[in-house]
């Protein structure tokens, strides 16, 4: 159960055609673990209580216990069996809690390892430099393209690597468990790795001014072939603003109609 460094069996039971267990998937299982058990525990406890409040309940007619073997102050209660209750209920707490929090604190050290480890192997690592500013989000491939949509392929390791061009963000997409904060000068690191084609939005979740709650972004998960053919249409930003103005300036030189810059826009990158 302890997945120490990503290599045991537990790593390939919630894993996507990606072979990776996405974020997503390790805090989900944390939270349904915790809820688990505190349900459990819960449960227990409250029975536990309820019975010896009951077995234990005022009689009239009667003292319950009359050899009970009653505390007394300054004394620690000995229970049944010489304190062996009291050291079993001790044992198994501590157990509980020391295997959580091993397994917690390995689950966390997973997801913080795991792009620097898949590219080590050779794997597939897709980062795109996230840019907060006062009131949106920039992103950037790794060819240098920029958009304001986050487009990802499926069943792949996305790395993002966050910072902020003026106050303090934080950039997050609560459906796939990935945050970060913003922070000029600064990057900041969050991967995820969505396994179905579909919409998410990415929302900013420190406030930073009257435009904080409209500061969203669509992100949108593709299937691989169609995110590779969409990526192969995109430019670099620094070329596609040189090439729309080599444009703009034949555009005007020809007819010398702004109109003519229309088409010309509507057929490069989004
Ligand atoms: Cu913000």
């Amino acid at each position: 159960m302890v997945d120490v460094g990503g290599a045991v069996a537990g790593d390939t039971v919630l894993a996507g055609a990606s072979g990776i267990r996405a974020p997503a998937e390790v805090f989900e299982s944390i939270f349904v673990a915790f809820l688990g058990l505190g349900t459990l525990v819960g449960v227990v406890v409250i029975s536990y209580t309820l019975y010896n409040a009951y077995k234990y309940r005022y009689r009239e007619d009667e003292d319950p216990a009359p050899d009970a073997d009653r505390p007394e102050v300054g004394e620690l209660p000995e229970g049944g069996g010489k304190g062996k209750k009291l050291f079993l209920s001790f044992g198994i707490s501590a157990f509980i809690v020391l295997s959580l929090v091993i397994w917690t604190y390995a689950s966390l050290l997973y997801v913080e390892g795991k792009p620097t480890e898949v590219q080590q192997n050779g794997g597939d690592v897709m980062t795109v430099a996230v840019d907060g500013f006062r009131f949106g989000w920039q992103f950037t491939y790794p060819n240098g393209a920029q958009a304001s949509t986050l487009r990802v392929p499926t069943d792949t390791v996305v790395n993002l690597s966050v910072t902020s061009q003026d106050v303090f963000h934080n950039f997050g997409i609560p459906e796939l468990r990935a945050k970060a904060d913003a922070i000029p000068g600064q990057t900041t690191n969050a991967w995820f790795v969505a396994e179905e084609p579909g919409r998410y939005q990415a929302n900013c979740y420190e406030i930073c001014g009257e435009g904080h709650s409209g500061m969203t972004a669509q992100v949108e998960a593709m299937n691989e072939s169609a995110f590779d053919e969409w990526y192969a249409t995109t430019e670099p930003a620094n070329a596609s603003a040189e090439s729309e103005a080599a444009s703009n300036g034949t555009a005007t030189a020809s007819d010398g109609t702004p109109g003519a810059l229309a088409p010309v826009r509507a057929g490069g990158a989004p």
